[in-house]
């Protein structure tokens, strides 16, 4: 009987593996010729997310940051992450507001050495859930050189791309 107790405890450990928290790590890498560095953690605890992002070498002040829709920082102006990550085919804007992208985080404020953190939550986001209208697996974080002004369509005027992750 023991062979068959045995199988009985592993199966209790890989079900107890798939409901527990997810935590993944990414380096953010500079773009556009910026020196702009930095690593952001995502671990999920049932349905809520949540982003904890440290950036360094940034201008001080305020940036926009969001979720765009492909996890490819190749280009040198981050430009092959493509648009914001919009599943809904909704307007650009300010988060939970009446209308937003997916990926529209908002804003990051640099302090006078460039440095910023964020910790942000959400339950509208999964890691690598079967539900792609959640799943921010495949999807990038750009961080941009200017501010989001949550209404120009579909940007927020927030200039170019000085950081990029790929979320894989
Ligand atoms: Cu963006
Ligand atoms: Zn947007």
């Amino acid at each position: 009987m023991k062979p068959i107790f045995l199988l009985g405890v592993l199966g209790a450990a890989v079900a107890v593996t798939s409901c527990s928290t997810q935590n993944k790590h990414y380096t953010i890498y500079p773009k556009s010729g910026t020196n702009t560095q930095g690593y952001v953690d995502f671990s999920q605890k049932g349905k809520e997310v949540t982003m904890k992002l440290n950036v360094y070498n940034l201008k001080p002040g305020e940036h926009a940051i969001h979720l765009h829709e492909k996890a490819d920082c190749s280009a040198t102006d981050g430009t092959s992450t493509g648009g914001h990550w919009n599943p809904a085919g909704a307007q650009h804007g300010k988060w939970e507001t009446e209308h937003f992208h997916m990926g529209d985080i908002g804003n990051l404020k640099a302090d006078a050495n460039g440095t910023a953190q964020l910790e942000f939550k959400t339950d509208k986001w999964c890691i690598g859930c079967s539900d792609e209208s959640k799943n921010i697996i495949g999807k990038a974080i750009i961080i941009h050189a200017d501010k989001d002004d949550f209404h120009t369509q579909p940007t927020g005027n927030a200039g170019g791309r000085v950081a990029c992750v790929e979320i894989k």
